[in-house]
């Protein structure tokens, strides 16, 4: 192995990522008066956050009566009963106070007649207990995603975080259970760092790009996920992946659920309406899964629209061009530069696309990770906290509302931050690090970088990515989850023959990539393995061969470990939490989903 030397800091807090979720968390951390870093391996305005358009909830009622306490049971229900309903309390609670807080940063929302923040329809959001749709997403046009995380990168230099940028990150330093700070690789010139924290905050994103087709930036690998699956620790509910209904079709980028909330519509080749007969009572604005599968079964039995009748159309010719303008610049923008449409005329075509991973890093709803230890399925591993897309917290469940997951970024950003001000003591003295804390770090990213089989990260790439696409999409059955798993057996296998052809320690992207390749892949097997084995419905995960709901054997989050040497996963359980976080509210009790 070359000689590499480390480059050592020390923080009170170590957030790694610098998305919504991570810069709430490092703005929280440095309010506290803690001494905190952002390690980012992208400029933190550029974060997948960035992407995000159609809004963020809250039960402000500024378009009609509402209340957290619908917005609550909208979350439960949504999540076909599998997010933890003590932690969606905790979030639907704390979300009005969440969004007036970026609206005081400076978030430009858009505004109501009288100059209140604008709120639009989103799917399962409804009134009164599903009574009818309610406008609960606040937006800033379609562009909220980019215009909060411009305002809190500017709050956080404003508290002073230190940034670390371009940093990408590559593993956790454990110490006997205990997790002591991360090391990272500088991209542009190329030296290696060890931090050194009394907590180390993962907010790095969901794991999209494990498949071919999906709305998320290239750069989401899921590091953090990997991490932890490295470190020996679990990770929750991977089974669960979101496909949102309207991707562009064919090139997956994202037209917002927001264009539905204003009115848009979709059709069928007969020119029908069909979620009329899928969700009568929110037609369009249902949850996600549910109109996913509408679309698939419509193009499935011969209704898909274009010469292949292989996608959907999306109308919103009927709206008025002033709305399209001031609400969905950014869409309108998308649909002529990808798909060559003009909204004002002409339908954009669309097809369900990977959006969202439920999955994620087990926490409670302070952003504490847990694993399970003996009987004990809330154990928390010291010194590591998760939060946003990354995390599995689990207030989204088998299915995550539209725009629940800003607010998730920031209400669970915020609880990151209060907990660190209340756990951890200003600058206090930290363990030295254990010997040769990070060679095994080290061991791995040397074989990486002098990788010189015959294989390019690119085709191993490709091969779980369309692996993904075949065996785990939209409807699922036993034989072919199986094959999945398999298939990513044999790419497991394969993996070792990884060819890197730049041995270059600065803007290596070739050594990037395939830092990242492997990241992805073993989120990619438990997700596989997570489906093949959960025999039952539930939300995004639609088994053909076990269409119900089996709440008497299955109403339980998943956790699945990663085998490193032999690339397979095992699997054990964590109850649901039914309870609620007070007293104030009763548990929600499980029903049939009918919207
Ligand atoms: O459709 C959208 O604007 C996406 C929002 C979300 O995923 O929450």
């Amino acid at each position: 192995m070359a000689a590499y030397t480390w480059v050592d800091h020390t923080f009170d807090v170590v957030v790694v990522g610098a998305g919504g979720s991570g810069l709430r968390a490092a703005l929280g951390a440095a309010q506290a008066g803690l001494k905190t870093a952002c390690v980012s391996k992208v400029f933190p305005t550029r974060s997948h956050t960035v992407a995000a358009q159609g809004g963020i909830s809250a039960a402000l009622g500024n378009m009609g009566e509402d209340h957290w306490q619908w917005h609550m049971f909208d979350t439960v229900k949504g999540s076909d009963w599998l997010g933890d309903q003590d932690a969606i309390e905790y979030l639907t609670r704390n979300a009005p106070a969440a969004v007036y807080e970026l609206e005081h940063w400076g978030v430009p929302f858009s505004r109501t007649e009288e100059g209140k923040i604008y709120q639009r329809a989103f799917g399962g959001m409804t009134r009164n207990y599903g009574e009818a749709p309610v406008q609960r997403t606040c937006a800033a046009a379609d562009r909220t995603g980019h215009a909060m995380l411009h305002t809190m990168y500017g709050q956080s230099l404003r508290h002073s975080v230190d940034f670390f940028i371009e940093y990408f990150a590559l593993d956790l330093i454990m110490d006997n259970g205990v997790c002591r700070g991360v090391t990272a690789w500088k991209l542009d010139d190329g030296t290696l760092h060890r931090f050194r924290a009394q907590t180390v905050v993962l907010a790095t994103g969901g794991y999209g790009r494990a498949y071919l087709s999906c709305t998320s930036a290239h750069t989401c690998t899921g590091d953090g996920g990997a991490m932890v699956l490295r470190a020996g620790l679990p990770l929750q509910d991977m089974e669960f992946v979101q496909f949102h209904p309207t991707g562009i079709f064919p090139a997956g980028c994202l037209i917002t659920e927001g264009a539905r909330g204003e009115g848009g519509y979709l059709t069928n080749s007969n020119g029908e309406r069909f979620m009329e007969r899928y969700a009568p009572t929110v037609k369009d604005l249902a949850p996600r899964d549910m109109v996913s599968r509408a679309m698939t079964m419509e193009i499935r039995d011969g209704r898909g629209v274009g010469p292949n009748k292989d996608h959907i159309n999306l109308y919103l010719d009927h709206l008025d061009p002033k709305i399209l303008h001031e609400r969905l610049p950014g869409i309108s923008e998308s649909a002529k530069v990808f798909a060559g449409v003009d909204v004002t005329r002409q339908p954009i075509p669309v097809l369900p696309t990977v959006h969202y991973n439920m999955g994620g890093i087990p926490t409670n709803y302070h952003g504490e990770v847990l694993t399970k230890v003996g009987a004990d399925p809330d154990s928390v591993v010291p010194g590591l906290m998760a939060v946003g897309e990354a995390a599995c917290v689990s207030v989204h469940g088998a299915n995550r509302l539209g725009s629940n997951s800003l607010i998730d970024l920031v209400v669970f950003g915020r609880a990151v931050g209060l907990r660190c001000g209340e756990k951890l003591e200003v600058n206090a003295s930290q363990p030295t690090l254990p010997k040769g804390a990070g060679d095994d770090h080290l061991a791995r990213f040397d074989r990486f970088r002098n990788a010189n089989g015959k294989t390019p990260t690119a085709k191993l790439r490709d091969k779980m990515q369309r692996t993904m696409q075949d065996t785990c999409a939209v409807y699922r059955t036993g034989p072919v989850l199986n094959e999945g798993v398999e298939r990513m057996k044999k790419l497991w296998a394969e993996a070792p023959d990884v060819r890197v052809t730049d041995r270059s320690m600065i803007w290596n992207t070739d050594l990037v990539e395939t830092l990242e390749f492997d990241n992805l892949l073993g989120q990619a097997v438990v997700t596989v393995a997570g489906g093949a084995n959960r025999t039952e419905s539930r939300g995004a995960h639609a088994r053909e061969d076990y269409p119900d709901r089996d709440d008497v054997n299955w109403m339980k989050h998943t956790l699945a470990w990663l085998d490193l040497k032999t690339g397979e996963a095992k699997i054990d359980y964590r109850p649901v939490h039914s309870n609620t976080m007070t007293n104030e509210v009763e548990p929600i009790p499980p029903k049939k989903r009918v919207y």
